[in-house]
């Protein structure tokens, strides 16, 4: 019976010592805020003083390539004063599907090149290419195989994966060294539109730098059409303006997906100042490829309404009487719009930021007053 009086005391003095720790507790954690509160400002003062610094608006940035939170300067629409001119004489990208070749095998041969190319009017960049880029339109018949060399021609490793192909990626699509050179064959059986790009890594700076292109699977049945074009969509990161020296990849806005111009077929705007053309009543059949690297295109025909969409490129059916597709980054669609009346039907991604970056082009349907054919 001894015990029972006993624990509400061994419970009182518990608890003092518990109140003594915890007020010693409490005093350390004001003494940490306190440092802290003294830290916090010396370092706005530092902070401060910099900002004051009068040398410090002019100073370049420094270079944290690490750090991707910096600022990204865009050069998106920045063109030289005489660009009307310069979009003028420029010889576009030929949108024409061009013709098959006869025979059970279509011989393929591409040379990656590095070159500067225009992207825009007078404005230029260091491309990785398979002979342009897009690299050329590569189209065969459903069943017949592609013989592919591929010639490295470039200073580093490059490769080529045709998203067309069933074959064991490891072998055909390995890397090809410097001065040489590699071929494969695969049976194209599935019809459709295809990409085509390097798959060597960084396979997003490769893309990025041109290396893609579209391979055209024609299906051996199909509704006819009076025009054939081919529009590869992509996107181009620069890291300067490209007018007073080539620009290169910026791989930092790639990473960040904010490209200085998006283009159909390489070149912003290419086909607003030259127009595709059809006449009033044919059936104009557009083979359309989202290259990227990462963006897709929202394809879309204004002034009309697709008669036949085979969405992602599946050639087992369309779709009638549809406004816009998406085709993904890395996958293609086929679309036909018969026009009557004459007139401008602009071609978009109608993703609107695309447009004024310059993936925009023109189907120019018979001859409409006011318009210059070239
Ligand atoms: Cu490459």
């Amino acid at each position: 019976m001894n015990a029972e009086p006993i624990k509400p005391s061994r419970y009182q003095s518990d608890s003092g010592a518990l109140a003594k720790v915890a007020a010693l507790l409490l005093g350390l954690l004001v003494a940490v805020l306190m440092l802290f509160v003294v830290l916090m400002w010396v370092d706005a003062r530092t902070e401060q003083k910099a900002v004051a610094s009068p040398a410090a608006p002019s100073a370049p940035a420094p270079a944290h390539a690490h750090n991707t939170a910096l600022p990204i300067e865009s050069f998106a629409g920045v063109v030289p004063a005489n660009a009307q001119e310069l979009a003028a004489a420029h010889k576009p990208y030929d949108a024409t599907l061009p013709p098959l070749q006869a025979g059970d095998v279509a011989k393929i041969r591409m040379v990656m090149k590095d070159q500067t190319l225009e992207i825009a009017p007078g404005v230029k960049y260091n491309v990785w290419s398979f002979d342009t880029a897009p690299g050329p339109v590569v189209h065969v018949r459903q069943g017949q195989t592609v013989e592919f060399t591929l010639v490295n021609g470039g200073k580093i490793p490059h490769s080529m994966d045709f998203h067309a192909a069933r074959i064991a990626p490891n072998k055909a699509f390995r890397d090809v060294m410097p001065g040489e050179s590699f071929t494969f064959r695969f049976k194209a059986n599935d019809p459709g539109v295809f990409m085509y790009h390097c798959g060597t890594k960084p396979v997003l700076a490769h893309i990025a730098n041109g290396m893609y292109g579209a391979i055209v699977v024609s299906p051996t049945d199909m509704p006819a059409a009076d025009n054939e074009y081919v529009l590869v969509a992509s996107e181009w990161y620069m890291n300067g303006d490209g007018i007073t020296e080539p620009a290169s990849l910026d791989m930092a806005k790639a990473h960040r997906m904010e490209p200085d111009w998006t283009t159909f077929n390489g070149y912003a705007n290419q086909y607003v100042t030259h127009p595709l053309t059809a006449k009033p009543g044919e059936t104009t059949r557009f083979w359309v490829v989202a290259a990227g690297p990462t963006l897709d295109t929202n394809f879309h025909v204004v002034g009309t309404v697709f008669n036949r969409a085979w969405v992602n490129g599946d050639m087992s059916r369309f779709q009638r009487g549809v406004q816009t597709v998406g085709v993904p980054a890395g996958g293609g669609a086929v679309f036909d719009v018969k026009i009557d009346d004459e007139g401008l039907y602009p071609f978009v991604s109608h993703a609107f930021a695309h447009v004024d970056l310059g993936q925009v082009g023109l189907l120019k349907v018979g001859d409409p007053e006011g318009t210059m054919s070239h």
